[in-house]
């Protein structure tokens, strides 16, 4: 049994995960209408990922008999200045993310609940992982201004690679 607590911390990353799944869905329509195919089908990736995310956490709750409460999520930002304007707010969304599973993290050693800290190492990885991948597509998409402006262009076939070479969690992506 979980304590009151950590049910309440991992209610809360749900809540995360779930606007994080809302926030790149949100990017990845403004990048189809602005002429990125590639940036789009890379966030609609994302968006599942976070899904993904989001249920994993939904089922390690009521695996240990927690009560899973979905919260109220709130409306995305839906306008950016530019593609690394929007790239921008990817990685500030992840840094906060990947705070926020260190303060979950924190509370299970309080609580002394260390099988939730096992599970947690995933998410820790994880989240070296996604602040990487951002921060590397960022340095590209600043590079590529700094040059010229078809260096987007570029970017954006790099990211429908990687967008390609993902799972794509069985779901129909654009
Ligand atoms: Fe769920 O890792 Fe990104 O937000």
């Amino acid at each position: 049994m979980i304590t009151h607590n950590v049910a309440n911390a991992i209610n809360e990353q749900i809540q995360r995960e779930e606007y994080s799944s809302r926030l790149y869905l949100q990017m990845a329509t403004w990048c189809e209408v602005k002429g990125f195919p590639g940036a789009a089908a890379f966030l609609y990736k994302q968006a599942e990922e976070e899904r993904m995310h989001m249920l994993k956490f939904v089922h390690y709750l009521n695996d240990r008999e927690g009560e899973t409460l979905l919260k109220p999520v709130q409306q995305p930002p839906h306008q950016f200045e530019s593609l690394k304007n929007l790239f921008e707010e990817v990685l500030k969304h992840e840094q906060y993310i990947s705070a926020s599973i260190n303060e979950i993290y924190h509370i299970t050693l309080q609580e002394k609940d260390y099988t939730t800290g096992n599970t947690l190492q995933w998410f820790i990885n994880e989240q070296i992982e996604e602040e990487s991948t951002m921060r590397s597509i960022l340095d590209k998409i600043r590079l590529a201004g700094d040059i010229n402006s078809g260096g987007l262009f570029h970017i954006d076939k790099e990211l429908d690679a990687l967008a390609a070479a993902r799972p794509d969690f069985g779901l129909p992506i654009a």
